[in-house]
């Protein structure tokens, strides 16, 4: 991996010269105008995505749009903590190789005492005093496509299973002292934090950069400007060279490349808390929910769709499980469609904002197909329901998955 401070030209050209690929891969995997000019047209390759730089092997990606999905069930041989390379990357538009010495983070608004902007340099986040936690991000939409393929219903949006999520130790600065030091004013009440990738355009609409509001309660609460994913400097895709974290959130509050933000002593808005990111539908007011900022529990099987098991044997099932309310308390897996559930084994230390590993033995008797389930509770006495309630935009499915193998 090349270092990601290093300047874009060079990037470049030591990624193709180091990958024996190179050439296969042709200009997809670099961004969009450099591959246009520097590589000439490029042979279709099925794990590119558009805008993403780092490399999507087939076996731990599924590349959707402009996104790129982990493999949950390849989740098998990762530890606790998800390695950058195995991460899920979701990008409105496309990643934006940012060199950290000419980045800063501008602060501006009515919500500071001098109300005028402040600025920060990377080297001065980093000189202020570090906090380092593990946390999740997950997309708002992960497990949407389980909609419509258990449920049976019509949601928009990308088409994820379980792979957009991961959990990494990041390490920054609180964006609470960060806040204090522009000079926050005591009667400001929302943030407005901006990432610098390009202007996000749908159906001919320019939405502006992305943005997403947030309470100043829970910035001054939790949340952190990272500069480290496990122990590295951030990569490209994940928002180098600083991002917001926002623990328990959904992932679009963690601003990627952030570059600016606005403070105000007014509740704010974006297209992300008025178009998307709120609950619309039959089961939801009319204009749809308040936008959503908590995420939900989930629960999943380590296992490909359609995994074929041996009778007779004993295998050994593991998967992850994980709440953004509470420590998981008990995960239970069924066999028989929900029938008879056992408590499965838990190999982590329950922890709100990260999830539990977690393995039970089952032996297959009768050949043929068969569904096997798991079901989380945490400790806030949340547990996953049978059926998720609807929304249009397919966001926060939180049912128990039903996860189709064939004994053989
Ligand atoms: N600037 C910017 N920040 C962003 C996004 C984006 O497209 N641009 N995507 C958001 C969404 S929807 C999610 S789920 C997370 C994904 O983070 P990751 O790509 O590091 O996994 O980033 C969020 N932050
Ligand atoms: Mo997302």
């Amino acid at each position: 991996m090349p270092h990601p401070s290093e300047p874009v030209r060079r990037t470049l050209l030591k990624a193709f010269a180091a990958t024996p690929a190179a050439a296969a891969l042709g200009g997809l995997a670099a961004p969009a105008a450099e591959a246009a000019t520097a590589e000439g047209p490029a042979a279709p390759a099925p794990q590119a995505a558009p805008g993403i730089v780092k490399s999507l092997p087939d076996p731990y990606f599924t590349v959707r749009g402009t996104n790129a999905e982990a493999r949950f069930d390849a989740f098998a041989d990762t530890g606790f903590l998800t390695p950058a390379d195995r991460f899920f990357v979701r990008n409105h538009t496309s990643t934006p190789v940012l060199d950290a010495e000419d980045w800063r983070l501008t602060l501006w608004g009515d919500g500071l005492h001098g109300r005028r902007p402040v600025h920060f340099t990377y080297g001065h986040l980093r000189d202020l005093p570090s906090v380092t936690r593990t946390a999740l991000v997950e997309c708002a939409g992960n497990g949407r496509s389980l909609y419509a393929t258990q449920q049976g219903q019509t949601v928009s949006g990308t088409a994820w299973t379980l792979g957009a999520v991961g959990a990494a130790r990041w390490r920054g600065v609180r964006l609470g002292e960060v806040l204090r030091r522009a000079g926050l004013a005591h009667d400001a009440v929302d943030l407005l934090p901006r990432g610098l990738d390009a202007p996000y355009v749908s159906g001919g609409t320019d939405y502006g950069r992305v943005r997403r509001p947030l309470s100043v309660a829970k910035a001054l609460d939790d949340v952190i400007l990272a500069y480290e994913m496990n122990g590295e400097p951030l990569p490209y895709d994940h928002g180098h060279p600083v991002r917001l974290i926002v623990p328990n959130w959904v992932g679009i509050a963690s601003v990627k490349w952030l570059g600016d933000i606005e403070v105000s002593t007014r509740p704010l808005t974006s297209p992300w808390s008025t178009d998307w990111y709120r609950l619309l539908g039959e089961a939801h007011p009319p204009g749809g929910s308040a936008p959503i900022t908590r995420q939900t529990l989930k629960s999943g099987h380590q296992l490909p769709f359609g995994a074929a098991l041996e009778a007779g044997r004993v295998h050994r099932l593991t998967g992850r499980a994980w709440s953004a309310h509470a420590p998981v308390r008990t995960v239970e897996v069924s066999a028989d469609g929900g029938a008879t559930w056992r408590r499965a084994h838990l190999h982590d230390a329950p922890r709100r904002g990260a999830w539990v590993r977690w393995s039970a033995p089952w032996r297959p008797t009768r050949t043929g197909p068969a569904t096997l389930l798991s079901r989380t509770t945490d400790a806030a006495g949340n547990t996953q329901p049978d059926r998720a309630v609807h929304n249009t935009q397919g966001y926060l499915f939180d049912a128990v998955v039903r996860h189709p193998v064939t004994v053989v």
